[in-house]
């Protein structure tokens, strides 16, 4: 059998452009969620204002998050001018994130991959909301196809994502895209790791990237009431996962791309290797479009499996970093199923010894990269022997007593970590890391 393991890391979150700088700023406790009543007057009329956006240059925006000119996002920086014309916001950001992941993996510049054992998957939950949007409104009023651009549909399409990447590193092995929902982060990095262990592919950038902070997304989930919307006074407040106060979800935006590589190709090159890929678990709530089944128990499968896949008993787990968006269903059905596998016939003795954190209270929701940028944070906690922690939790209700690494980062040695991601319409996955000694 072929074995999965991460070489590279590369993202751009709320946090910041780069992992180095969203990481560090995760662990000392900082938030990324902001107000969006500057986005202009569309956004104060929403239920929610508040979204964890990437921070940009001063100037270009009044955004509070963007005071330190340092980690903030000026696309120039990260895509020529073409792939600026072509592409979607999304699409950039998946374009960096791999840059990042590619030097990161010592593969600078793409330099050194062999081009027909390398693909991509990166994958979107939404994709370009913008342009269908002002594409729909041009063509409505003037009942004229010249008003749709030429690029239109490029622009439009999910899979151009990691087609970009794949044009401009030349790289020609699978090129794939997922959209899961929320699980689409995930389910990128699962799937990239099969096309590795088949045989192939030795290398794939796998991610999720996501751009739709739009007020057709934001009115479109609170219309579903999924959203946050009683902390627009206090944005950093407003996503508290675990929380008694917790009400709803964050939007954001960003992208989280990790290179995976066959054990001994990493080991040949002398790679630094962070952790191995060990089980991806999925399963479906089959149950209702965005409710989660009360009993948690299509999360539970999900772990169960990428455990059985893993060969690994839950008391070996020593962090999951949940999926937990804040949402009052959701977070309660999540807790029941860990608590369910954790303390179950191979799992730990008390709650108190179960490590679980949702990163979420300083990121927000990122949809189709938040399975992608969780997992890079659980291949932090293994690779650093830290447990990153979950903002805004102040008190909780009795059922919630694992150790939910309230407020402040902790160390602990974390030598098999677990992520997970569940999505609208049922879709459940769980990515299961291990220490690579
Ligand atoms: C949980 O985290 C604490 C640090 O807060 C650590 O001391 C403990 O060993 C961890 N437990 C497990 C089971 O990993
Ligand atoms: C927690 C749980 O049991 N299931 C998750 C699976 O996917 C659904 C899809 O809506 C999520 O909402 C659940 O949280």
């Amino acid at each position: 059998m072929r074995r999965v393991v991460v070489t590279g890391l590369g993202a751009v979150t709320p946090l910041g452009v780069g992992i180095r700088r969203t990481w560090k700023r995760l662990l000392n406790g900082d938030c990324g969620i902001v107000s969006t009543r500057h986005l202009g007057p569309e956004f104060v009329a929403l239920p929610s204002q508040v979204a964890g956006l990437v921070p940009v240059p001063v100037g270009a925006t009044t955004s509070q998050n963007a005071a330190d000119e340092k980690g903030v996002w000026r696309a120039q920086d990260h895509v020529s001018s073409t792939e600026l014309r072509q592409t979607a916001r999304f699409a950039q950001y998946g374009l960096a994130a791999a840059a990042e992941a590619l030097d990161d993996a010592g593969f600078d510049d793409g330099k050194g991959l062999d081009p027909e054992m390398t693909g991509v998957c990166l994958g979107s939950g939404i994709g370009n909301l913008e342009e269908l949007y002002t594409t729909s409104v041009a063509y409505h009023q003037a009942k004229n196809y010249h008003k749709i651009h030429p690029l239109f549909v490029p622009r439009l399409l999910i899979n151009l994502g990691a087609g970009h990447i794949s044009m401009r590193y030349g790289l020609r092995g699978p090129n794939h895209a997922v959209t899961t929902a929320c699980t689409t982060g995930a389910h990128s990095l699962g799937d990239a790791s099969r096309f590795i262990q088949s045989g192939e592919a030795d290398i794939m950038i796998a991610g999720g990237a996501e751009s739709c902070i739009h007020p057709l997304a934001i009115g479109g989930f609170a219309r579903s009431r999924s959203l946050a919307t009683q902390f627009n006074d206090e944005p950093h407040l407003a996503s508290r996962p675990f929380d008694r106060d917790r009400a709803g979800f964050v939007i954001s935006e960003g992208a989280a791309c990790v290179v995976l590589e066959e054990l001994e190709h990493a080991k040949e090159r002398g790679a630094r290797i962070y952790a191995e890929l060990l089980g991806y678990g999925n399963s479906a709530d089959a149950y209702h479009l965005t409710a989660p089944r009360e009993d948690g128990s299509g999360a539970f499968l999900a772990m169960k499996k990428a455990l059985k896949l893993a060969q690994i008993p839950p008391s070996s787990v020593d962090y999951i970093n949940a999926h937990a968006t804040s949402t009052a269903l959701g977070d309660a059905a999540e807790n029941q199923a860990i608590k369910a596998l954790m303390l179950g016939p191979h799992g730990r003795k008390q709650t108190s010894h179960v490590n679980v954190s949702s990163t979420k209270g300083a990121l927000g929701h990122l949809l189709g990269a938040a399975g992608a940028i969780e997992a890079i944070f659980s291949i932090l906690a293994i690779h650093e022997n830290v447990l990153p922690p979950t903002l805004n939790l102040r008190s909780v209700t009795d059922e919630f007593d694992c150790n939910y690494v309230a407020n402040t980062a902790q160390q602990a040695h974390v030598h098999v970590a677990i992520s997970n991601s569940f999505g609208f319409g049922g879709t459940n996955a769980s990515l299961c890391f291990r220490k690579c000694e």
